[in-house]
């Protein structure tokens, strides 16, 4: 540590008053006496970005957190100024800074009311360890402010009262409230009388949060390094947030084939040939649907990425080909760390061409991880990116791998105390050298950018799946994530269910746990709950560390296998309503999980529940996560909702019991609801189906539903082969109508919805589609009464019609 002592240590540092102010279109620039600059640019009328300087001058200007593809423009941009403030105004916000202090106010434009205020403000520290600055930022906790997002932080769904540190770290078997953990995701969003803001600080060095933890009504936030960079974010409901913030990181580049929504198995390692084999045969014989199969570490030669242990797998190509023909798709890891082996080529390679970092004074920097010694590749460098993306060729294009899991790239490194590279490691970072203080925290997910980007040109013209364990803001546009090692533990299931809500919430909806615990081993019934949460997590896969036992669906018994078995077949049947919630989710940023603050965050009981949630737009569950429940007490959101497994009509804004032997879960089903289903597969596209089913979930009133559909793999979507039916169901007592109104052309297989009407309080006596009368005979009467019709009807009319007499 080198500290000059001869500087004088200042403690905190302020901005005095303003001196002058300069605008340049959408920025804005002012300048204080003591010489710091508070830069602010008018994103959106609801999105503000906040950059401040303490010299007089900014760093380079670049991002790896912001997306080139966010929405940029505002209707209305106006600024005055009074005695005490500069006043910016937009369309949704006013934003007033103090003359005196740099201190900022919030409010919305419309009631003019207090959204979030500076307390003390920007300040900041002199760093004397490493230069420049510890960047600092404090606002004023407001009354019942409550705050949600921030990744993967393993705590309740509301972060108030607690505080937080961005590091992305190696975390074997973490537990409840482990912090920092593998991820660093420096978003998050408050909300306080009925208006949700977020805040995205966009600075990689190590962040902290404290959300009124050290005092009561005080939120800060600030970085060892960098610049206090943020963007404000408004409302003032809370989906809107994270839409924005969603927009301004990035949506996922694609939509993942179908068959990564489909189940996924997993295990540190299956090996050889013969033992995947019997893994995915057993998959079959039993009738548990299944896409795709994983191979950990050890299908490698000596962990040498990009090759293969030849003794265990003689010929990768056939056993993959064997894989898909049985409808597996086949995911290898590839890890970061490059062992040291002038045999090697891949090696040899990047030690050629010089992508191996360094330390700052020239030697590579060595660490150990599976391979032994090795040399990292400096994945911040673009030329680097694209050598990685061009080794990945002979993997995809001629081996016939689907899919690519990237390990390890927090970077984790072996038997060093602080688990990674040192601080002082350079990095490229595209540009603007700097130390892996600055580039720790963006190592992660800049490797799997360049996996994504090997898999999208090799896999062409298939979709590219990625799967990454750490990440920054920004990676849910090349990949999808899992959590890490967590442990086979009741409380590790609701850390789980917690953890894929706040990823979801933080603009990362393609996020899934290892179904079912990494280390240790699951009792079957543990395994059963993990698998009835883990079949609503747009990741799903079963992993497990291997030493502690084996964790496939059937080694718990029969019992235990046919539940799971039912509970995969239900994923696999709602995988259409899936498919549309991610078409949601890459169109608009719609998080595909809902904690239910973010649902119906005006009402209050929402704010502090973290077990329920809502799956797409309409699905309520709620798992069960402890030992020996018949059933449990949850919260049921404002509103009607419909059992799903009985039918039974609830009415919401209150808690209740729900009945939940270990066969069934809580799940509900908003009424007025149409839930697209397919019949049942043992894989993606084994099956070609003449129709699928639309169940009908009897409103009196209005609600629309969405059904996306494409090909389910290629890019012909993005030209305008998809379609989106909107269904439109209004219940009357006499009388139910349901409009389809169609965008896109692309055309299914099927010809036909087996629509399913439940609850519906009267007997169909008379039918229309699309105003002709149709015999009534077509309509199957039962407990439910169901109809088979063809697929692009406009409007159906089912009738009770009174006798006169
Ligand atoms: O040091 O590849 O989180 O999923 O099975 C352990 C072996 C390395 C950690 C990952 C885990 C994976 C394991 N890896």
């Amino acid at each position: 540590m080198i500290v000059n002592t001869e500087l004088e240590q200042k403690g905190n540092l302020f901005p005095s008053e303003i001196i002058n102010y300069k605008k340049d279109i959408d920025t804005l620039q002012f300048t204080t006496k003591n010489n710091v600059v508070l830069q602010v640019t008018v994103v959106r009328d609801s999105v503000i970005r906040f950059r401040y300087s303490t010299t007089g001058k900014f760093e380079n200007d670049f991002s790896y957190g912001v997306t080139i593809h966010a929405s940029r423009g505002y209707r209305f941009l106006d600024v005055t100024e009074n005695e005490k403030h500069y006043i910016i105004t937009t369309s949704k916000l006013i934003c007033k800074i103090e003359k005196q202090s740099l201190q900022v106010s919030l409010f919305d434009a419309l009631d003019l009311k207090l959204i979030n205020q500076d307390e003390i403000g920007f300040h900041w520290e002199e760093s004397y360890e490493h230069g420049g600055d510890i960047v600092k930022m404090s606002k004023t906790c407001q009354k019942a402010e409550s705050y949600y997002g921030l990744g993967d932080k393993p705590v309740d769904v509301n972060l108030k009262g607690k505080r937080f540190e961005n590091w992305a770290t190696d975390s074997y078997a973490f537990g409840k409230n482990t912090d920092p953990i593998y991820k660093a995701i420096p978003f998050y969003t408050a909300l306080h009388d009925n208006k949700s803001y977020g805040i995205f600080f966009d600075n990689t060095f190590k962040t902290s949060f404290d959300f009124a933890h050290e005092r009561r009504n005080v939120t800060s936030f600030w970085a060892q390094g960098g610049e206090m960079n943020y963007y404000f974010m408004y409302g003032p409901k809370m989906e809107d947030v994270v839409k924005n913030y969603t927009d301004l990181t990035g949506k996922p580049h694609a939509l993942p084939p179908l068959w990564a929504l489909g189940f996924h198995q997993c295990k540190w390692s299956y090996y050889p040939e013969a033992n995947v084999k019997e893994v995915t045969n057993t998959f079959r014989d039993l009738k548990i649907p299944c896409d795709a199969i994983y191979l950990d570490i050890d299908y490698m030669d000596g962990f040498r990425c990009f090759t293969w242990n030849k003794e265990y797998f003689p010929d990768p190509k056939k056993m993959v080909k064997e894989l898909k023909d049985d409808g597996f798709k086949t995911v290898v890891i590839i890890d970061p760390g490059i062992k040291i082996d002038l045999e090697y080529d891949v090696f040899k390679e990047g030690l050629d061409k010089d992508y191996f970092c360094k330390r700052a004074d020239g030697p590579y920097m060595k660490g150990k991880v599976w391979p032994g010694e090795c040399y990292f590749p400096d994945y911040t460098k673009p030329e680097v990116r694209d050598w990685w993306a061009s080794l990945f060729k002979e993997l995809i294009e001629d081996i016939g791998v689907k899919g690519v899991w990237n390990d390890m790239n927090e970077p984790a490194v072996m038997d060093v105390p602080n688990k990674s590279f040192p601080d002082d490691v350079r990095h490229d970072y595209d540009g603007n050298p700097c130390s892996h203080r600055k580039a720790h925290n963006i190592y992660g997910t800049q490797m799997a950018r360049a996996t994504y980007h090997g898999l999208k040109k090799y896999a062409y013209p298939k979709r590219p799946f990625v799967i990454t364990r750490s990440a920054y803001s920004g990676a849910q546009r090349y990949t999808s994530t899992w959590m890490g090692d967590n442990v086979a533990t009741w409380e590790h299931l609701s850390i789980a269910n917690n953890q894929a809500q706040r990823m979801s919430m933080s603009g990362f909806s393609f996020a899934g746990s290892d179904i079912g615990g990494f280390a240790e081993q699951p009792h079957g019934e543990l395994f059963a709950r993990w698998i009835q949460l883990g079949i609503f997590h747009a990741f799903c896969r079963v992993h497990s560390s291997g030493d502690h036992g084996d964790q496939e669906p059937w080694v718990f018994g029969e019992e235990i296998t046919d539940i799971v078995r039912k509970f995969v077949e239900l994923r696999y049947q709602l995988l259409p309503y899936l498919y549309t919630a991610f078409w949601n989710y890459i169109n608009y940023g719609t998080p595909i999980l809902k904690s239910l603050v973010l649902y119906d965050q005006e009402d209050s009981s929402t704010h502090y529940r973290s077990d329920e949630f809502i799956y797409g737009e309409q699905i309520l569950v709620c798992p069960i996560q402890e030992p020996n429940a018949k059933g449990r007490r949850m919260y049921i959101p404002r509103g009607k909702w419909y059992n799903f497994w009985t039918d039974e009509l609830v009415e919401g804004g209150r808690e209740m019991w729900v009945d939940a032997a270990l066969e069934s879960m809580p799940i509900f089903i908003k009424e007025g609801a149409v839930i697209p289903k397919y019949p049942v597969q043992q894989y993606v596209g084994e099956k070609k189906f003449d129709d699928i089913t639309l169940d009908v979930y009897y409103k009196e009133g209005k609600e629309s539903s969405k059904l996306y559909d494409d090909a389910h793999d290629g890019y012909d979507y993005k030209k305008g082969r998809f379609s989106l039916r909107t269904f439109t169901v209004t219940g009357k007592k006499e009388e139910l109508i349901i409009q389809q109104h169609k965008r896109g052309d692309f055309n299914a297989e099927y010809n036909k919805f087996q629509i399913v009407f439940h609850n519906l309080p009267f007997s169909i006596t008379s039918i229309q589609i699309d105003n002709v009368e149709i015999p009534i005979d077509n309509v199957n009467v039962g407990k439910k009464q169901s109809i088979l019709i063809d697929k692009e009807f406009n409007e159906l009319h089912l009738i009770e019609k009174q006798l006169l007499n």
